[in-house]
């Protein structure tokens, strides 16, 4: 067991453009598919929106000085897709590039180096309306996003993530409906599924073709898929086929270019239809890292529920068992989302992907963290089971580190309570509680703990 993170480790912290940036409709912006999605009614807990959010756009400086105090080295951040491009085509807001600027420029000069994400689900409209992640001409619109970008900023940028958790874009937006453009279709999902996967490989070519000593990666949402009913056939196989969908789908692409046959059994027309003669070549792009974001694992087990078949109940053991309960064992400590608090798996995790996939060069944690609902008394959060969360992932982190897990870097989510967008404000991450009356930010216990565990290097 190692008293340490390695000497290099990267400690960082992350949001997303939509979620704390508001300045929905100042310079220039046009609309994503998450202002049309949040104005619409019954989506979003409370009839949400991200117009204000924490008005990170006008406060960056301040949010700047917080990361300073936190200690530490990276920043990672979305670009809203839409400042730049407002109607997802060649035509170019200079003010939304010169937002960017700005913050980078800021971040820099804090010695923060900025991580940047180029998709954090903020898709232009326009893109949307000829059939957004569904529609193959959205890869090439991506591709030209992803070149002006690294024009604009890879002169000080060299880390890229292309898309962040291409599963929730393709299942959540596409299939359950329950995150923008909040399509129910399950062909709009596997069809999404794959362009996700070539809008990765297309990007990461791209930067590079700009910037060749970029670093790029893909960041997924990864669960530890646990099997409580071994014995029973149906469920192995339903095990197997969520842990293609949710695990295995985008890294096995972009390090074959193949799909796991499993899923693409099941897939069947609905994926050869989508797939092109020459894709699997084009799905291939030797990774520099992959970012991984980690919450909690998940549980199947028998029986299913009659009303959801295996296949059209969509894949999503997380973070509960497919037929909605919880672990038994698990469910003393679960998180105000509901999810159940797995530390453990977070070490496991980073074990397996090393294992299965030998060629990816080395593991970032992109994201980690939890909600509670935090009271703020004379002034204070003192969020203990964030903190306990916190610890509790950091130290599983630290020994799969010593057990041989190429790990470089974590990043908690959130550096701020944001728009969690379907429970909009109603769901806290942050180590950092705002105040969305007034935009105050008060860190938390949560915070003063990272920061210690981060000046220490250790979390044991
Ligand atoms: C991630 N699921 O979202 C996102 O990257 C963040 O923007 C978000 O705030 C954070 O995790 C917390 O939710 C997810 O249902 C949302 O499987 C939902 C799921 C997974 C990830």
């Amino acid at each position: 067991m190692s008293s340490h993170f390695p000497e290099d480790f990267t400690w960082g912290t992350a949001t997303a453009s939509y979620q704390i940036e508001g300045a929905f409709d100042v310079d220039g912006r046009g609309a994503s598919i998450w202002d049309t999605f949040s104005k619409t009614p019954g989506k979003v807990v409370n009839g949400d929106t991200g117009d204000q959010a924490c008005d990170h756009y006008n406060r960056f400086d301040e949010d700047i000085a917080i990361m300073k105090d936190l200690g530490v080295s990276a920043y990672r951040f979305s670009i809203a897709w839409p400042r730049l491009f407002p109607n997802g085509d060649a035509v170019r807001e200079e003010r939304g590039f010169d937002f960017y600027n700005r913050l980078i420029n800021a971040l820099v000069a804090a010695g923060i180096e900025p991580m940047v994400t180029l998709y954090h689900w903020d898709l232009p409209q326009a893109l949307e309306d000829k059939g957004g992640w569904a529609n193959r001409e959205v890869v090439k619109a991506f591709e030209d996003y992803a070149t002006a970008c690294a024009q604009a900023f890879g002169d000080r940028i060299s880390t890229w993530i292309t898309i962040n958790e291409p599963w929730c874009v393709s299942w959540l937006g596409y299939s359950n409906g329950v995150h923008a453009p909040g399509k129910k279709d399950f062909n709009l999902a596997v069809a999404a599924s794959h362009h996700t996967a070539l809008a990765h490989a297309a990007a990461t070519r791209a930067i590079k073709k700009v910037c060749p000593d970029a670093t790029v990666g893909l960041t997924v949402n990864m669960n530890n898929i646990h099997n409580e009913s071994p014995h029973d056939q149906e469920v192995v196989d339903f095990a197997g086929l969520n842990d293609s969908n949710l695990n295995r789908w985008w890294i096995d692409a972009f390090t074959t270019g193949k799909y796991p046959q499993n899923l693409v059994d099941c897939y069947g027309e609905m994926l050869s239809r989508v797939v092109l003669p020459g894709d699997e070549q084009l799905l291939i792009a030797a990774p520099d890292f992959l970012g991984i974001n980690y919450y909690c694992d998940g549980f199947v087990r028998s029986p299913r529920p009659e009303d959801k078949p295996a296949i059209e109940g969509g894949f999503m053991p997380f973070p509960q068992r497919v037929d909605g309960s919880s672990p038994a064992h698990l469910t003393n400590d679960l998180t105000a989302m509901g999810w159940v608090v797995t530390p453990e798996g977070l070490g496991n995790l980073v074990k397996r992907v090393h294992k299965d996939w030998p060629s990816v060069p080395y593991i970032v944690i992109t994201e980690n963290g939890s909600s509670y609902d935090d009271v703020k008394v004379n002034g204070e959060v003192i969020d203990t089971k964030r903190t306990a969360y916190l610890v509790a992932h950091l130290q599983s982190l630290q020994n799969a580190i010593s057990d041989g897990a190429p790990v470089k870097g974590y990043f908690a989510w959130s550096l701020l309570d944001n728009f969690e967008w379907a429970e909009g404000y109603a769901k806290r991450f942050g180590i950092v509680h705002v105040d969305y009356q007034t935009f105050e930010r008060t860190p938390k216990m949560s915070f003063k703990k990272y920061k210690e565990i981060i000046a220490a290097n250790t979390a044991i």
